[in-house]
């Protein structure tokens, strides 16, 4: 039976998943379920912290015990696409015990933004633990009406900044306004200062925080093992795209996408642009991409420097290869459920965050080499 017909099945008979586990390479263990997670980041004793979306953190072992939610998480405007979103450890995270996190914050009449908190994470001797001092030190700017596209993924580089990806909040233009911060990647230091080595750090105010504009919706942002840095974002209706992120490029949204708005309306390819950034890997159709992680572990060694993007609406994990600065869709697995978030762990299994699906909560799961 070919997949349409099995996704027709499922439509009539209850919305079944199609996981295709008899084709993975890997097994897949269900770790721990949690209800609503959005993101994760291993500490370096081995075990998880997590976030759900509503503005929960949790320490989860690799056995799957969780915690009790941690207190201190700031308050977070949840409802749509917002809440509680990103966290990362501090580089020096052993020494310093700081800790990121994202979320969405609200603001005057009906208006919100995303915004990163740091502070430090203590850990007790019961397999919990507490976030002290979360205080502000990124905003979008402005805030605005609306429920979606916060975006607000943060990574480390090699060298220590700080980037933070800033969606467009479904409003389009701002993506191109310099005068926001809003469709673009932001590099800041550690404590949220701007670098004034940054391309556009003459012009000031939040302009000065650009490292790149012309953004959608960037639900991944990862450093690869030659410290480039790549995004992924969701297109408009199809046209999903990887990007390789260059310092002061801009990638063309709303003026190119290989994608059309959702209201027929067509938007230019980005071939009738060159002046724009292409994606190295575009998807139409729409993958949906959730999380973005870059693999250098020993359990799959054919995967090494390879990078795995989660599908939300493709319920799928995608392998993409690359040759240089060029990269390619490699394999996909079906896994029948929304992937929200991928990482590696100390031991180079490949761990994933399902997204929530109509009540029945996320999974963690634990992907090691099919015995
Ligand atoms: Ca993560
Ligand atoms: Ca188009």
């Amino acid at each position: 039976m070919n997949r349409l017909s099995v996704t027709l099945i499922c439509i009539i008979i209850s919305g079944c998943a199609t996981a295709d586990e008899e084709s993975w390479p890997f097994d897949a263990t269900p770790v721990a379920q949690l209800n609503e997670p959005w993101a994760m980041t291993f500490l370096p004793d081995g075990r998880l912290l997590i976030t759900e979306k509503p503005g929960r953190v949790l320490i989860v072992t690799q056995g799957g015990e969780k915690s009790e939610p941690l207190p201190g998480v700031p308050t977070v405007d949840y409802g749509g696409q917002g809440g509680l979103g990103d966290v990362v450890l501090h580089p020096d995270f052993e020494s310093n015990s700081l800790v990121y996190l994202s979320f969405v914050e609200a603001g005057a009449d009906d208006t919100r933004g995303a915004a990163v908190a740091r502070g430090t994470l203590t850990l007790d001797d019961n397999g919990g633990g507490a976030l002290r001092d979360m205080t502000v030190i990124w905003r979008q700017d402005p805030k605005v009406t609306g429920r979606g596209h916060y975006s607000h993924r943060i990574a480390f580089s090699p060298d220590g900044y700080l980037f933070i990806a800033s969606g467009e909040r479904q409003k389009f233009d701002p993506a191109q306004d310099m005068k926001m911060n809003l469709g673009k990647v932001v590099r800041l230091h550690d404590d949220g200062s701007v670098p004034d080595d940054n391309p556009f750090a003459d012009q000031g105010g939040v302009t000065a925080q650009i490292w790149s504009l012309g953004h959608r919706n960037l639900l991944g942002l990862a450093f690869d093992s030659k410290g480039r840095l790549w995004n992924q974002e969701m297109g408009p209706r199809h046209g999903d795209e990887l990007n390789l992120v260059k310092r002061g490029r801009n990638y063309g949204y709303p003026i190119v996408s290989n994608g059309d708005h959702y209201s027929g309306e067509e938007i230019p390819d980005h071939d009738t642009r060159p002046e724009f950034e292409a994606p190295k890997v575009f998807w139409v159709p729409a993958i949906s991409p959730g999380g973005l992680m870059f693999y250098d572990g020993d359990l799959f060694p054919d995967w090494k420097g390879n990078a795995f993007i989660g599908g939300l609406g493709s319920m799928s994990l995608v392998r993409v290869e690359f040759d240089g600065e060029d990269a390619r869709e490699a394999e996909r697995f079906e896994m029948g459920r929304r992937i929200r978030e991928e990482e590696q762990g100390p031991d180079g299994a490949i761990w994933i965050l399902e997204d929530e699906d109509e009540g029945q909560g996320g999974r963690l799961l634990k992907l090691t080499p099919k015995t």
